[in-house]
């Protein structure tokens, strides 16, 4: 199995695109940190993941966007006498509304969830890695780290971050053999577009617009994930993977 004898730290892991990522990874015998705010949810994602009771799964509460949280989560990890091998930075959130009524504290909140946990998870897993001789960084960014559309001002900013750093990270610890990558969801049957899914009107332009005529499942985005996490992927770093059924190759 690809990632067997390896520790994975998956950040939004308990739901969506993560916890989509944390089923392929044990699938393939990785030992794996699931993280998100709400303890109990983690705590349930975490049984119901691992299938074959092996205590392969972990639930790490954690808020990303706070350095203590995070701190304390990698002082866990230590203490289990676990290195991270494969980190995913999928905690994000999506608050909607026209930038001119866009709140300072919905702004921080979306910039501190989706782009400043990353930089804090990011460099909490730098020494173990460089111990270990390498490691994968994969980001889950978006359609918005290319383009942008209306009300989402602050999620279009923070992927647009999140792109960035991916390459920042991988120029910079490439020296280490950590390979850093981003991957590219389109629109994706999720929680967090939930909202999106039941507006008839924008379910159908999401389709139209779409040339695979389809929303993605999170499944799908795991498998960019596996490929990334690989030694498949050693000499690539900086990149990005667009997983959206075709929507960024269309212009109409
Ligand atoms: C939205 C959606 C998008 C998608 C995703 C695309 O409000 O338009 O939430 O942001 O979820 O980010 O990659």
């Amino acid at each position: 199995m690809i990632l067997s004898g390896k520790t994975a730290l998956i950040s939004g892991g308990s739901r969506g695109i993560g916890r989509a990522i944390a089923e392929l990874f044990y699938s393939e015998g990785a030992n794996i940190y699931i993280m998100a705010r709400n303890a109990e949810q983690l705590g349930i994602a975490a049984k119901e993941i691992d299938v074959k009771n092996e205590n392969r799964v972990h639930a790490l509460p954690c808020d990303v966007s706070s350095e203590t949280s995070v701190n304390d989560a990698f002082a866990r990890i230590k203490a289990d006498g676990a290195i991270v091998d494969v980190l995913v930075n999928c905690a994000g959130v999506n608050l909607r509304g026209p930038l001119e009524e866009m709140p300072l504290d919905t702004w921080s909140k979306v910039i501190g969830i989706n782009l400043t946990g990353t930089y804090l998870l990011t460099k909490g897993c730098f020494e173990g890695m460089k111990e270990k001789g390498g490691g994968k960084i994969i980001n889950i960014a978006s359609l918005m780290s290319e383009v942008a559309r209306p009300t989402i001002s602050p999620y279009v900013a923070s992927k647009g971050g999140v792109k960035m750093f991916t390459k920042a990270i991988a120029v910079e610890w490439a020296k280490y053999n950590i390979q850093a990558n981003s991957i590219i969801p389109g629109y994706i049957e999720t929680e967090m577009n939930a909202p999106l899914i039941a507006d008839k009107e924008f379910n159908a332009k999401i389709i139209n617009r779409t040339p695979a005529g389809r929303w993605g499942k999170p499944s799908e985005i795991a498998h960019a994930a596996l490929f990334f996490a690989s030694h498949g992927s050693d000499f690539i770093t900086g990149q990005e993977i667009a997983v959206d059924g075709g929507i960024l190759a269309a212009l109409m």
